[in-house]
């Protein structure tokens, strides 16, 4: 399959509601779709507002081997602009249901298809290339839709897109749709798939299937009301379900999610496919159990695929399996009988929703009792992952733990966790009060705990070249 990703974050992704990227935020958001290797990066539609066309001009002179587009009404002024700008490619859009030509534009057909002519025209004189988007195209009349087409690449269009600006399509009529357009034309398919059903992927890839060389997507699937295809989720079906060999790094899509978490403040559903929190997470006794002898029992493709890691949530559902594995990782043994007993205990709160390292060793230390505590020594040392809810708490929970007594040390830190503190308490109790402290301070949004097994300090010899 001969496929093409667009990003149009930086466009549709800012008209999510409440969303507005600085030029910094979207420099690093295009610089790292780049990194990742979406093929076209659409940078913003320039007449929207002075910051908008600043944001294009600022994006138009980073290099990135991501072909560039701008988003542009049929108009010359707009049109003109793109030229202007030195941006490569324009992306023409103009409504063609009889909805658009009634209440948008209050003409009809005729002078519609004039329009198109006419913008696409003008575009190919100012020696752009131009993507020409039938928007509304699903609920525009077949005839008319397969019409337009053909007056756009007649005029030049280089590309012509289908939208399912409203996201009313099911997989199949989509599908269908898309292979008629193809077969009335000879330059490439764009589709755009909103979300409003919940089947923004689905659509895509039945556009793709069906001929289309290209589909948009935004990070985290941002965009108008329930957005458009999920990059994340696209990229992954594509590589994984339909062998395509385009060398996108997929490693990069848990930050660019969380980049745009961070820079757009829509925060993500943890149990958001590839990029959630929970989507390597295992949690029944056993699946867990499953998943350690192998774990593609329980996994549709590897975690390290996208660089994550594998977790099991130790609750109520946990078996003796799970804490086996997680009381080795700490370096602890425990028979048959205490491991069940442990189990026993963790069963015995259901109302405990989950249980941290800590909590663990907490129950196994009633259990283990002095074989235990003969390991872990009364200082507990313990490095403290926080995730914050936005960066602007940074400043604040690294200040209020630098003075906390049991804090030795707080890092700033990029990835998923944004302040990691190294910790070292009295005893276990003490580092479960601390830590129950920070989970409910303003700003925290999650923590996470992993205790310090053995600490290996540089000599000073080993500095030596
Ligand atoms: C819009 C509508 C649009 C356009 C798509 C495009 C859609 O917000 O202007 O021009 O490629 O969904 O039809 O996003
Ligand atoms: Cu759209």
């Amino acid at each position: 399959m001969n496929v093409e990703l667009l990003d149009t974050t930086l466009r549709e992704g800012e008209q999510t509601p409440n969303v507005s990227f600085t030029l910094e935020q979207k420099l690093e958001i295009a610089r790292l779709l780049d990194e990742f290797g979406v093929e076209f990066i659409e940078l913003g539609h320039p007449a929207v507002s002075p910051d908008v066309h600043q944001a294009v001009e600022g994006l138009v002179r980073l290099e990135t081997r991501a072909q560039k587009l701008v988003h542009a009404r049929a108009l010359p002024a707009d049109i003109k602009e793109t030229a202007r700008l030195g941006v490569p490619w324009v992306g023409i859009f103009f409504g063609t249901s009889a909805l658009s030509l009634a209440h948008k534009f209050h003409i009809d057909r005729t002078e519609a298809l004039r329009r198109i002519r006419d913008a696409v025209c003008c575009a190919k004189d100012l020696d752009l290339k131009v993507r020409f988007t039938a928007e509304d195209a699903t609920r525009t009349e077949r005839d008319f839709l397969l019409e337009v087409a053909g007056v756009a690449q007649e005029a030049g269009a280089d590309r012509f897109s289908i939208p399912d600006t409203v996201g009313t399509m099911s997989p199949r009529v989509f599908g269908e749709l898309v292979h008629q357009v193809s077969a009335e034309l000879a330059i490439p398919l764009h589709v755009h798939c909103h979300n409003d059903y919940g089947l923004a992927a689905a659509n895509a890839l039945a556009g793709l299937e069906a001929g289309a060389r290209l589909a948009d997507v935004t990070i985290n699937g941002l965009g108008e009301r329930s957005g458009i295809t999920a990059l994340a989720e696209l990229a992954l079906a594509l590589k994984m379900l339909y062998q395509v060999e385009n060398p996108w790094k997929l490693e990069l899509l848990p930050r660019l999610s969380r980049l745009v978490e961070r820079t757009s403040g829509v925060l993500l559903s943890e149990n958001r496919p590839i990029v959630g929190l929970y989507a390597f997470t295992h949690k029944a006794g056993l699946h867990t159990r499953a998943v350690l002898q192998d774990p593609r029992t329980y996994e549709a493709f590897p975690p390290e695929l996208v660089r994550r890691q594998r977790q099991i949530t130790l609750s109520k559902y946990t078996g003796r399996a799970a804490v086996r594995a997680r009381l080795a990782e700490m370096g602890i043994e425990a028979q048959t009988d205490q491991l069940d007993q442990i189990v026993t205990e963790i069963k015995s709160r259901p109302q405990k929703r989950h249980f941290s390292d800590v909590d663990l060793l907490e129950i196994a230390d009633d259990v283990l009792g002095l074989e235990l505590r003969a390991r872990v020594p009364l200082q507990v040392e313990a490095i403290v992952h926080l995730a914050l809810s936005s960066a602007l708490y940074t400043t604040r929970v690294t200040r209020r733990l630098i003075g906390l007594a049991q804090v030795k040390e707080v890092y700033e830190i990029t990835g998923d966790e944004d302040v990691v503190a190294h910790v070292v308490a009295g005893s276990i109790a003490d580092l479960n009060d601390f830590i129950e402290e920070l989970r409910v301070s303003d700003g925290v949004e999650r923590t996470s705990t992993r205790l310090i097994l053995k600490g290996y300090a540089k000599d000073e010899s080993s500095n030596a070249v």
